[in-house]
């Protein structure tokens, strides 16, 4: 059992929201704690990321990429914040792995610049859980 911070898109725009539910979903499945559940959370309204609450999550956040051992990042959506988790992870040496859809975005050459990031691309859903199941064996 691995604790596992996914890190998803929330203000960045929440198409894939549904998708990172169903990975959670697996992890959660193959016997791993995720410590940032909420990223899957299909009633998070616009509200609720609205809310004056923004120091507590940073804290609640940071606090937790400190105590997992490694991240998962679904990165077709550009976000913001995910990118300065991934940052943030990298300075404290925690393993990265980055999935994104190649037939829908460009990911950041930030990204796959930087040699530290296992990158993991992908074209359909199915290819997508068939590499996330190798890489939580593999752990
Ligand atoms: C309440 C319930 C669910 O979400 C909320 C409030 N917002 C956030 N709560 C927790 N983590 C957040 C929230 N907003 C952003 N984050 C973190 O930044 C998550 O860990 C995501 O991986 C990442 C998304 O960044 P943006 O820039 O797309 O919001």
């Amino acid at each position: 059992m691995k604790k596992i911070y996914f890190a998803g898109s929330i203000r960045g725009g929440r198409a894939d929201a549904a998708l990172y539910a169903r990975m959670i979903d697996f992890m959660k499945e193959k016997g791993h704690a995720v410590l940032t559940e909420h990223v899957g959370h299909l009633e998070l309204s616009l509200l609720e990321q609205g809310k004056d609450r923004d120091a507590e999550i940073y804290a609640q956040d940071t606090a937790w990429l400190r105590e997992s051992e490694l991240l998962i990042g679904e990165c077709t959506n550009p976000s913001l914040g995910v990118g300065y988790e991934l940052a943030y992870a990298e300075g404290l040496g925690k393993p990265c792995y980055l999935f994104y859809d190649k037939t829908r975005t460009q990911l950041s050459a930030m990204l796959t610049g930087d040699p530290y990031f296992h990158i993991l691309p992908y074209e359909s859903e199915a290819e997508l859980f068939e590499r996330l199941e190798g890489l939580l064996a593999g752990l």
